[in-house]
């Protein structure tokens, strides 16, 4: 494909690193789901405790002016895992299983001390910048379900003994209906002793992160709220960049770059500057590579704030006056997912800026799966989070959403006129101005003719990924009518579409391939004309023809002949 342009070094190469490491497996745990052919509901393996009515503890008795300084950290040498290295656990049977509990090693954890000390990851830039004096204050808002001890006290600790006192007003601890006895008295009593102030609010029953947030929220009492998962470990330095970028402006909100926790060894890992947030057509958060456009204007400083079309969700900072103005979360999602995306629009349509901050690193680990259970299922839950985000916010592209989720149809999606009537009344930009303001790199194209099956006239089956992946051969199947695999975009800029992917040949009767879209045309440009239904490939002017009979799943590239097997059809016949 096309060498040598921001397109290309914007989407090639980046599921490797990032998204390999820094994942989200939500697919996985929903096909499995679809697999076992039912959803596991309530196997909790914990006993319970007692969950009736909000309940806070604080130990509101500790003010600001009697804290105790921070214990100097430096490294317990003695200790394992000290400057954030990683621990080797015997990966035995007992291992295998306990990791299961939180889907991360928890001997590894266990085996290190709650105030470890990590390596100063900044760029040496970072170290010498200056910020205000007078900063905002802020709240630290962490909910759990289930979370284990060590990593949850491990994040509370690290912001305990990373942040300015004199930022940190208190510290909101949200227990989501935790099922684990030491989520209880035993951490009552452990707060009690901390050096700062430390609430804990407890839901009345299992309400899942986004409501369990808005409950964190309403008892902030800093002007800033920063929220961050219960496995967290804050990096030197973390907090001053983001509440400075706020007190510049009020409608920033920030986000520090997300480091990686080894969830086998607990090894801290820094991530890369170079990515920024995005999604693909399912409403997945994914990350891509930083355009050269944004790297320009932030005239390559790669310790400057960095605008990032959307936030993986989990930490960031927020003016609290601000979250309340755009509308805080909807109420409306259920446990977890589609909350960052849905919040990273509103930002950008609403009036507000998003972006990551170089100079702020926190780390977190990043597990293969949930631990916990998604009452109602997990394709239940995700869908239904993910189609308010598509109905409220996205507009027609909402159909690249259903098209390309089978089932999101069936879902329901509950009352929406409270966001809709948020949007209209926030007098928010449409969703095709944010894409051609802040995401024009994004893979839902701004102009399409098309959205739907491909179909053979000869064989009468149809195009189909076949779930293939960048660098691999499109394939051909019997047409399903459900979208998915089949669901391709014929866009403007004659692109042949299927999420991220394009339809790409390199070569006279080559294999038709698909390869990370570069939006430059060359071996990705396709011309379908309407009368003779062929689809021709502009750079070997060849046509896409019907696989041979020896091999019925592969598509071909071949001298164009008016044959049956080189017409297709576009047809938009799924249900959405
Ligand atoms: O029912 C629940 N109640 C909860 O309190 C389910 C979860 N939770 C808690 C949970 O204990 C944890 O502290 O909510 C927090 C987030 O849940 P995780 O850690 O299972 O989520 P995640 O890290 O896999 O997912 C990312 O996407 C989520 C979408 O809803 C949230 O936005 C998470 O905060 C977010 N995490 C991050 O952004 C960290 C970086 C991940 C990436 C990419
Ligand atoms: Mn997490």
């Amino acid at each position: 494909s096309n060498g040598n342009n921001n397109f290309v070094t914007n989407n090639l190469n980046n599921d490797g690193i990032d998204n390999a490491l820094r994942r989200r497996s939500i697919d996985n745990e929903i096909k499995n789901e679809e697999s076992n052919g039912h959803h596991k509901d309530s196997d909790d393996r914990f006993s319970n405790r007692e969950q009736s009515k909000v309940v806070i503890s604080a130990n509101k008795s500790k003010r600001l002016r009697s804290w105790k300084p921070a214990p100097p950290v430096t490294p317990h040498k003695k200790l394992p895992g000290e400057l954030g290295e990683g621990v080797h656990v015997k990966n035995d049977e007992l291992a295998k299983e306990k990791f299961k509990l939180n889907q991360f090693n928890i001997i590894a954890s266990d085996a290190i001390a709650l105030n470890r000390s990590l390596k100063d990851v900044r760029y040496e830039m970072c170290k010498h910048k200056r910020y205000p004096t007078k900063l905002p204050s802020t709240s630290i808002v962490i909910v759990f379900h289930n979370e284990a001890w060590s990593t949850l006290l491990r994040t509370v600790w690290s912001v305990i003994n990373r942040s300015p006192r004199e930022l940190l007003e208190e510290v909101i601890l949200v227990d989501d209906a935790s099922e684990r006895d030491h989520l209880g008295k035993e951490l009552d009593d452990y707060v009690a002793t901390l050096p700062v102030p430390v609430k804990v609010l407890r839901t009345p029953k299992r309400s899942g992160l986004i409501r369990a947030r808005l409950l964190g929220a309403k008892h902030v009492e800093g002007s800033v709220i920063t929220f961050l998962d219960a496995h967290c470990e804050c990096a030197e330095g973390w907090l001053e960049p983001l509440l400075a970028r706020i007190a510049l402006n009020r409608k920033t909100v920030v986000c520090p770059i997300i480091d990686v926790i080894s969830d086998e060894t607990f090894e801290y890992i820094t991530a890369s500057d170079m990515t920024w947030g995005g999604f693909n057509w399912k409403l997945n958060f994914r990350w891509y590579r930083v355009p050269q456009r944004e790297m320009a204007r932030r005239k390559n400083d790669r310790t400057a704030p960095l605008r990032t079309p959307t936030m993986a969700g989990g930490l960031f900072s927020i003016d609290k006056d601000f979250f309340y103005e755009l509308g805080a979360y909807d109420e409306g999602m259920d446990i977890w997912g589609g909350e960052n995306l849905e919040m990273s629009f509103r930002v950008w349509q609403c009036g507000g800026i998003l972006e990551i901050i170089p100079c702020s690193h926190v780390g977190h680990v990043f597990r293969d799966k949930s631990p916990y259970t998604f009452p109602g299922g997990v394709s239940k839950i995700v869908l239904h989070n993910a189609a308010r985000v598509a109905e409220v916010w996205m507009d027609e592209w909402r159909d690249f959403y259903y098209a390309m989720n089978p089932g999101a149809g069936n879902v329901d999606v509950g009352d929406l006129t409270e966001r809709k009537e948020l949007r209209k009344r926030l007098q928010c930009k449409s969703f095709r101005w944010y894409l051609e303001n802040i995401y024009p790199e994004s893979q839902m194209p701004l102009d399409y003719y098309y959205l739907g099956e491909i179909k053979n006239a000869e064989t009468e089956n149809c195009l189909d990924t076949l779930g293939h992946k960048s660098g691999e051969k499109l394939g051909m199947n019997y047409c399903h009518g459900l979208g998915g695999n089949q669901v391709f975009a014929y866009t403007k800029r004659a692109q042949i579409m299927s999420d991220d992917n394009c339809l790409d040949a390199a070569r006279n009767d080559g294999p038709v391939m698909l390869i990370r879209c570069h939006g430059m045309k060359g071996n990705q440009e396709w011309h379908y004309d309407t009368e003779t239904q062929e689809i021709t490939h502009e750079a070997t002017k060849q046509c896409l023809q019907k696989p041979s009979p020896s091999d019925t799943s592969i598509p071909l590239l071949r001298n164009c002949d008016g044959s049956l097997g080189q017409k297709w059809t576009m047809q938009r016949n799924f249900r959405w």
